[in-house]
Order: C-alpha cells, then structure tokens, then sequence
C-alpha cells in the first residue's frame, strides 16, 4: 500500500494537525509510505525566509518526534525533489481555471489577504503532483483537504484520458475521529496554523499550563447536558472528539464517563497532557543533533527523488516532451 502524505512548514503543529493526519501517519507507516514538508507550499502565503529555512527542519524533527521513524518510512522536503515542481507544470496545463476558483480553502484564504499569490489559486495543482509522483494509492489527511484530493482525482483521470494510462488513482482517507478539530475560540473554523488565535490553537508543544489554560477557556454551551451533539453541541463535540482520539475511545463513551463539563476538562487536559509530553521530550533530544536530522532528510529526499523521477519521465514522456 503506497502511502504519501503532506504538511506545511508554516508553523507549529497543533492538535488538528495532529489527530487529523499526523496520528494516523505514524500508526499506517510502512516501506512504502512518503510523507512530505511541503515548503512550497508555505510561499503561497506571506512567510519571513529565516522562519521558513528554521520551519523546515523543527517540522521534520516534530514529525520524527511523534513517531515517524526513519527506518520505516520516508520523510523528505518538498524542495530538494525537483520533479513536485516540474509535474506541477505538465499538470497545470491539464487543470482547468474554474475548477482552481472552486476551491473552498482558496475562497477562504484569499478572502483573508490583500494581495493574492497566483499560487495561492493554483497551489491544489500542485498538491496533485506531490501525491501523483509517488503512484499514492492512500492519502491521509484531515476532512479539510477532501476537496483537494477530489480535484486530483479528477486531474489525474484526465491525463490518463487525454494521454493514456499514467497515474495511479488516489483514495480519500481520514479518521474516524477528529478529522476536522475546530478552534476552541470558535468550533464554527478549523484550528489552522496561520488562521486561529493562540487561545483557539493548541499546539502539540504548549506546557501543561498553556493546555490547562486554553481547554479551560474553550467554547462550550450553557444548557450543562454532556452530550455528543455536532449539530447542537459542537463546542462540547470537539473536545469530545479530542479525548476520544486520544483515548481510544468513541465520543459517545466519554460523554457517558462525566456529568460535568468543569470535571470533563480537567480530565481531558490531563490526558492532552501526558500524550504530549513524550513527544515534547523526544522533540528536544533530536534537535540537539542537527546534523543527524540533516542526514535523515537527506537520505529521505534522495529516496523520494529515485521513485519520483521515474513517475515523472512517465508522464513527460505521455505528454510529447520525451
Ligand atoms: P495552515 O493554517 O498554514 O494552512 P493547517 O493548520 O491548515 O496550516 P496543513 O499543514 O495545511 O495545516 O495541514 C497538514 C495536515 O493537517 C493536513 O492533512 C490537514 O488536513 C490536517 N489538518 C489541518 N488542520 C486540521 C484540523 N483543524 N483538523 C484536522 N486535521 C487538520
Ligand atoms: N494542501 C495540504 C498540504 C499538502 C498535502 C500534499 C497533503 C500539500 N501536498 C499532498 C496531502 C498530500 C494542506 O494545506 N493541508
């Protein structure tokens, strides 16, 4: 099973990064499995150069320290495999322009910017070169990226119509909790990394006191009911789905475990809590040796770009330029 998956180093990971496809990475890795620090991605809004340079590696390290390990899987950096770049070329002369303007993330992030990147509008195109390269068979990501991998779905049919059988046809998958974690301040968003205020993120490296802070303050309701209630509750159902993704439990399980919201909290920052620590612990021992991550990263690119350039020549080749 080819597995490939992305993140932007646009910040620290938060618990929607978390739950909703970093989990999920570390407990279907195999061989055959990619996962992707999708610097590119992060130029299509405003990010400082240094922050970027310094993102790249601490994202690497955080993804390691949660538990993808470089024995097993590959993890790279989008920009030192030149083939993301290039497909995305051969692919954007197969997209067409509506489809990019129907894009809910780009309506939405566009709206949140005066001056708009053209790649903020075509980056969906090159989100389907990353997973098209590696002949992706399973995508996991959060519920917020479903959009996008219809649209490479639909992309990639194309090209093989249009130039004979090429790609490999992706599935959608997310988990079954917690694929969409919504910011404690306002459960009607998704936690984002650039979007949500401090107090609606919860980043995987906040000490207990900023966790304890912050679940305290979340948004919930008044009527007190402990209840697993989207359409209702969804303040309460978000926290609900966080302890239950940790826990291994359903939601309806841990609603029935508490009759009061205040004891529910303080339940689920403990266990935010001790599940985050370890990660914190093993995050500050990699970082203590660059140049062992820089290996890594740089067996995992050279990995990447051997499976990768023959994808590529496949689909240079399907389109005349070979
Ligand atoms: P940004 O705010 O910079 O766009 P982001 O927080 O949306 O970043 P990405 O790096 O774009 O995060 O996404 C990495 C992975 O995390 C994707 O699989 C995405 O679906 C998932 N993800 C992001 N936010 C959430 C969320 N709130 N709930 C569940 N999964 C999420
Ligand atoms: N677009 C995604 C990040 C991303 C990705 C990918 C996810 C870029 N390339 C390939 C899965 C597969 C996002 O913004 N969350």
């Amino acid at each position: 099973m080819r597995i490939f998956s992305g993140i932007q180093p646009s910040g620290t990971p938060h618990l929607g990064n978390y739950l909703g496809a970093i989990k999920s990475w570390v407990e279907t890795q195999n061989s055959e499995a990619y996962f992707c620090v999708v610097d590119l991605h992060s130029l299509t809004m405003e990010i400082d150069p240094k922050t970027l340079r310094n993102q790249r590696l601490e994202l690497s390290a955080s993804l390691f320290a949660c538990g993808l390990d470089p024995e097993v899987c590959t993890l790279f950096v989008q920009s030192e495999v030149p083939f993301h770049a290039q497909l995305n070329w051969l692919l954007e002369c197969v997209a067409s322009y509506g489809e990019l303007t129907r894009m809910v993330a780009f309506k939405d992030k566009s709206s949140r910017q005066e001056a708009q990147r053209a790649s903020l509008l075509t980056y969906p195109v090159l989100m389907a070169a990353d997973i098209l390269l590696y002949d992706t068979d399973r995508v996991p990501v959060g519920d917020d990226q479903k959009q996008h991998l219809e649209l490479t779905r639909v992309i990639a049919e194309r090209f093989n119509n249009r130039y004979g059988q090429t790609f490999v046809i992706p599935e959608f998958s997310k988990p079954a909790f917690a694929a969409r974690v919504m910011d404690l301040q306002d459960p009607t968003r998704k936690m984002s990394k650039s979007v949500s205020s401090p107090l609606g993120k919860l980043e995987i490296f906040d000490s207990p006191a900023e966790i304890e802070k912050k679940i305290k303050k979340a948004i919930t309701d008044t009527d007190g009911e402990m209840r697993y209630d989207w359409e209702l509750k969804p303040g309460l159902a978000n926290l609900l789905d966080i302890y239950a993704s940790f826990a291994g439990e359903t939601p309806d399980q841990v609603a029935s475990k508490f009759t009061r919201y205040g004891d529910f909290k303080t339940a689920l920052a403990q266990l935010v809590i001790e599940s985050l620590a370890p990660i914190a612990e093993r995050y500050n021992a990699l970082m203590t040796d660059r140049s062992e991550l820089e290996r890594f990263m740089r067996r995992g690119a050279e990995k990447a770009s051997s499976v990768s350039e023959v994808v590529y020549a496949r689909a240079a080749t399907a389109m005349g330029l070979n």
